[in-house]
């Protein structure tokens, strides 16, 4: 194959179906936001015009993997589609135990309850939502280990999901190895931007973690994108493939859950994967308890068909470059209109500084859920907070936690929408930005006990 290289990528596909979209009225969408309480996941999907809520599930299926749909052997037991999402599963990640879940939080529910007991500390590359509460119900405590850059949305540092090694080191010491199960690492880190690790820093925390016997439990959930990520950033690796990239992670992990709605490119599913036999049979008694039979875990034969082809079109360099080229191609315009977002670029959204977007409004008055919900209201492009909401409580004192990050995420579902599109989200965040002053700020009138940023409520201030 030649390969012509020119300065601008291209999407590596053309368009078979399309969905149509709907624009509503300004009048419309204050209406309807104030009904679902300034919160964007209580809007109905059909009031939204450009939906960037989350990656997850949300991508655009391939004809191969639609074909593989057909193919879907929906046997309770043995499904011949489980076996080829598990050769897939060990072609491209390495791990030797499969064990299929509904999706990410199924696994996570599994892998905690396995192998974590109470008064446990677990250390980790920023805490995310779901898996921080499984480990917290099983009785442990998360201990966040991530460099300091990942919380400092100015710093340009590239590889922002990197661990601080000395503060690993701390934690191990002063609670004692016997106290740590296992150290969570993330590729990519969704909550300080969609920031990867490098693979240098993966390589030294397999070392500590190795001379302390711990192991090292992976959410991989977007490891492809945290790969591509490494061969552009981290000079020894440029000349390696995605895949190469992948495969090395996963080598330098024990073992690994997935919500394979992001890089494996489904709607519904997930797994965890692990090289310890004791380990693989504790998650095979649990998984029919809570997910289903150990050959479905709660999902259709054509759902784990559809992922085995999936996985493997996530590692393709094309597939990636055009995946986070558009993610790029936002941000750079929202840099170029003077808007705060993290920086570097991160892989699977855009991340704006609503601290700095709003600075008039205090944390406790919610200023990312505050300009998600204006985002809405001005476009129809609904977006999703990831500040002081999603931080919840802390689970002693009660209090509200304040995360140094307060961001609305613009996240892109895999192949779904054009340039145009983009080009219209940076417009509407633009109009938003240039009435700022304007804005004030929510409060809370209803709060739920776990995970509240689901289904909290606001009203105006
Ligand atoms: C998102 C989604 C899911 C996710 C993840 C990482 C790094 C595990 C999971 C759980 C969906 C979501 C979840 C909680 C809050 C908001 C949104 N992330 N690890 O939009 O997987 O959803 O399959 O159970 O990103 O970022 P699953």
């Amino acid at each position: 194959m030649v390969l012509v290289k020119h300065k601008s990528w291209a999407e590596p596909y053309k368009i078979k179906v399309v969905e149509p979209l709907f624009i509503t009225t300004r009048e419309f969408r204050e209406k309807v936001i104030a009904e679902a309480g300034y919160n964007t996941f209580l809007l109905r999907s059909e009031d939204v015009y450009i939906d960037l809520l989350t990656d997850s599930g949300t991508s655009a299926m391939s004809d191969r993997q639609m074909a593989g749909l057909m193919l879907g052997d929906e046997a309770y037991a043995g499904s011949r589609n489980f076996y080829h999402m598990e050769d897939a599963i060990r072609k491209y990640y390495g791990y030797k135990y499969v064990v299929p879940t509904h999706q990410g939080r199924g696994a996570e529910h599994i892998m905690s309850s396995i192998l974590i007991k109470a008064g446990d500390f677990i250390p980790g590359n920023m805490y995310f939502t779901t898996t921080k509460l499984h480990q917290e119900l099983a009785g442990g405590v998360f201990v966040d280990v991530i460099v300091d850059d990942a919380h400092d949305p100015n710093s340009l540092f590239p590889f922002k999901g990197n661990v601080d090694l000395n503060k690993l080191e701390s934690v191990i010491k002063k609670e004692g190895a016997n106290k740590i199960p296992y150290v969570a690492i993330a590729t990519t880190v969704n909550m300080a931007g969609g920031q990867p690790i490098s693979l240098e820093n993966l390589r030294a925390v397999r070392e500590l973690t190795s001379r302390y016997g711990i192991r090292i439990i992976h959410d991989m959930t977007r490891v492809a994108e945290n790969a591509f990520m490494i061969k552009m950033r981290e000079e020894p690796f440029k000349d390696w493939s995605v895949a190469e990239i992948v495969k090395e992670i996963c080598s330098l992990t024990d073992g690994a859950t997935m919500s394979a709605k992001k890089d494996a490119l489904v709607s519904i599913g997930g797994f965890l994967a692990v090289n310890d036999e004791f380990v693989f049979e504790e998650a095979r008694n649990m998984v029919v308890i809570y997910e289903g039979l150990h050959t479905y875990g709660g999902m259709a034969g054509r759902d784990m068909e559809a992922m085995a082809i999936g996985i493997e079109e996530s590692v393709q360099f094309d597939h990636m470059h055009a995946r986070i080229g558009q993610v790029h191609y936002l941000g750079q315009k929202l840099i170029e209109f003077g808007i705060p977002i993290v920086r570097p670029l991160g892989t699977h959204g855009v991340f704006l500084n609503a601290k700095e977007f709003l600075p008039h409004i205090p944390q406790e008055n919610f200023p990312a859920q505050t300009l998600a919900a204006e985002i809405y209201i001005d476009s129809g492009v609904r977006s999703m907070e990831r500040g002081i909401v999603s931080a919840g409580r802390d689970s002693t004192t009660g209090e509200h936690r304040f995360p140094e990050l307060e961001l609305v995420r613009l996240t892109i579902p895999r192949r779904v929408y054009t340039q145009a599109h983009m080009d219209v989200v940076a417009e509407s965040v633009q109009s938003v930005f240039e009435t700022r002053q304007g804005i004030n700020g929510l409060k809370m009138v209803y709060e739920p006990k776990h995970l509240r940023f689901f289904q909290a409520r606001f009203e105006k201030k």
